[in-house]
């Protein structure tokens, strides 16, 4: 058996995507993640790694990532088989030196290519690794149900987004004080909606895409997964409250500054005026 099976990232993407499809974010192929791989990571499994890697050449710039290894999901994969067979769904790329593609290191040993998101990872990958002095290390985007459900009926803007959500959780304007930015409707798997999907993660390490899913960002798998389970059940409270007839009271703006003061939070600019 490869010693790699064994490493915390295999590991750890096996628990996400698990945990994702029992969620119910993750119908069929649905969903990607990757997590930049440091050198340390890796060192002690390079042994397991392809001799003569594979390389794939992509249309968007990536030279901010040149030499860094991610490990990603595969493209088409199902995330509840990933358990199974990690060496089928999972990949290890390293971005070649020009930032002009990658090689596939390890992985999809039956064929394939990495996930079709690419493009939006990649791209948040460069500004979140900007932005968080390289802490943030996951990109991870699923089909969550309630925060797709909500991009029907809410204005599709940042602000009103972020206050609902913030409202319909007290934990949640502690856990993302950036708020939520929104990606209108785009076709997914291209470049276009990659560097949308960027341009919001510079204030914002959730994403949510119209009509389509959530993307998150954080420094490990937890911080992802959490981040995104937070959002989904303030927007699973959303729902019911709007299909109970909507709000009665609400957390004020005058609560939320306390809540702000005492866990040493800075809501982001112009949603509680
Ligand atoms: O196929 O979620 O956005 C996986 C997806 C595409
Ligand atoms: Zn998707």
């Amino acid at each position: 058996m490869q010693q790699i099976l064994s490493s915390w990232f295999v590991k750890g993407m096996i628990k996400a995507t698990y945990d994702m499809w029992l969620k119910g974010w993750d119908e069929r192929n649905g969903g990607n993640i990757t997590m930049r791989l440091l050198e340390d990571d890796i060192t002690s499994f390079k042994s397991d790694f392809y001799q003569n890697p594979r390389h794939v050449s992509l249309t968007q710039d990536i030279a901010a990532l040149a030499n860094q290894y991610f490990i990603v999901t595969g493209s088409g994969k199902f995330f509840r088989n990933v358990i199974l067979d990690p060496t089928d769904t999972l990949a290890i790329v390293k971005v070649d030196e020009q930032g002009k593609g990658y090689y596939i290191m390890w992985g999809l040993v039956n064929g394939g290519v990495p996930t079709s998101e690419l493009a939006a990872h990649l791209q948040s990958h460069i500004v979140r690794m900007k932005i968080t002095n390289n802490t943030d290390r996951v990109i991870m985007h699923c089909h969550a149900t309630n925060l797709i459900a909500l991009t029907y009926v809410i204005e599709l803007n940042n602000a009103e987004l972020t206050r609902l959500l913030w409202e319909m959780s007290t934990e949640c304007l502690v856990v993302f004080p950036e708020g939520v930015g929104i990606v209108p409707w785009m076709v997914p798997g291209k470049d276009e909606i990659g560097y949308e999907t960027a341009k919001q993660m510079n204030k914002h390490a959730l994403v949510l895409w119209a009509f389509h899913g959530i993307f998150g960002s954080g420094p490990s798998l937890d911080d992802a997964f959490g981040l995104i389970d937070t959002a989904e059940k303030s927007a699973e409270i959303a729902v019911k409250v709007l299909s109970m007839g909507g709000k009665k009271q609400t957390i004020s703006t005058e609560q939320f500054i306390l809540l702000a003061e005492r866990f040493g939070v800075t809501p982001t600019q112009g949603i509680l005026d």
